[in-house]
């Protein structure tokens, strides 16, 4: 499965550009109404490893969607705005990647802070509708003396109470009951934010305005990248062979790409782990922290259900003794239990007992 990104943003932020920048899909920006979107592969130098070490006839890196989502100004998540569609790509994204434009353009001088609150607002107006229908729909219920709506009514009052204050879903450190109340509502303002400044160039990728974003990001937790949007975009359509060399001008050592799925895995708490073999080099994507037969959920359900071990060898043990019989010689191919948590970089074989 793929991390699904969004891509937000004031009208005329960059997000086209950021998006081609990222994606390398030469999206024009002018169609400024559709949705474009892209999946990528999610660069990571160790797959070419692994491959060099197995010569897989496949090879599955992890992958990212990208979702350019267009038109999110003012009134476009009221009731009668054009926004339906807007909301289900907002909806539908694992963490949203919110553009703010950090270059002068001719739409006014730049206030990122600003920015990024109207597009708040966008998203708890349109949270705010939500809470409300699931209030009319419960308080009935709560009105008869059910103990469980009463409580759920009084949950997501608080909640809709804090956004009326302006105060965004994540911002409002729920608590777990309060959390579980509103989980089926899927709050946009609750969701994972990834803030990328969108800067002219590369002596303002520390600006005033990218270190105020980087701080607002802070406040609740976010991370912050700054991109070079125009430049990137250009970049990224050159041969795979220049780009290092126009990057390093720019002051940088990675794509932007992969400079937002760090501060994305990250931000998400995810990790990769690799299955390894001559038909196959596979990775895999699960929450740090997560038990071994979890972990071996996300390749099968069956491997989850009839989980009985897992061999383990660490990728950096892998390179340093060259295979996995000089690793296995060395003592250092771990056979691993149920109560594992699996860790980056692991490549795994998982033993279970296949369901009838
Ligand atoms: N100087 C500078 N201009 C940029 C940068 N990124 C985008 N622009 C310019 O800003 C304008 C808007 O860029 P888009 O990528 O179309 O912005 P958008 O957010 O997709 O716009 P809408 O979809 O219309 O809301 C274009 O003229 C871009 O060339 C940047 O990093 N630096
Ligand atoms: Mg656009």
């Amino acid at each position: 499965m793929s991390l699904r990104c969004g891509l937000i943003g004031r009208p005329q932020c960059g997000k086209t550009t950021v998006f081609n920048a990222v994606t390398a899909a030469h999206a024009s920006m002018f169609d400024a109404a559709e949705a474009h979107r892209a999946t990528v592969a999610i660069p990571d130098q160790r797959v070419q490893k692994l491959v060099d070490l197995y010569s897989p006839a496949k090879i599955s890196p992890s992958t990212m969607d990208v979702v350019d989502i267009p038109g999110l100004e003012e009134g476009a998540t009221t009731e009668g705005g054009r926004g339906s569609k807007l909301l289900t790509h907002i909806k539908e994204a694992d963490v949203l990647i919110h553009v703010v434009r950090c270059f002068e353009n001719g739409h006014g001088s730049v206030d990122a802070i600003h920015d990024a609150e109207l597009v708040d607002l966008e998203l708890m107006a349109a949270d705010s509708q939500t809470l409300t229908r699931k209030l009319e729909r419960i308080s009935k219920r709560a009105r008869t003396g059910d103990k469980f709506a009463i409580q759920e009514t009084e949950n997501c009052q608080r909640v809709l109470d804090r956004l009326h204050d302006g105060i965004p879903a994540r911002r409002q450190g729920l608590t777990d009951a309060e959390r579980a109340s509103v989980f089926e509502c899927t709050l946009m303002s609750l969701k994972p934010v990834l803030y990328v400044a969108n800067v002219a160039g590369p002596e303002d990728m520390n600006s005033d305005a990218v270190k105020a974003l980087r701080t607002y990001g802070a406040d609740e937790g976010s991370e912050m990248v700054s991109i070079c949007g125009r430049d990137e975009a250009d970049i990224s359509e050159l041969p795979e062979e220049d780009r290092a060399e126009f990057l390093s001008e720019l002051g940088l050592h990675e794509l932007s790409v992969e400079r937002l799925i760090h501060a994305a895995y990250s931000e998400l708490g995810l990790v990769d782990f690799f299955t390894a073999g001559d038909t196959e080099v596979h990775v895999w994507t699960c929450c740090r922290g997560s038990k071994a037969p979890i972990a071996a959920g996300k390749i099968h359900t069956d491997m989850e259900s009839g989980f009985i071990r897992m061999e383990v060898i660490a990728y950096d043990d892998l390179i340093e003794h060259g295979s996995e019989e000089a690793v296995a010689k060395a003592g250092k191919l771990r056979l691993e239990g149920k109560e594992y948590e699996i860790r980056d970089g692991d490549i795994v074989v998982i033993r279970f007992s296949p369901s009838r």
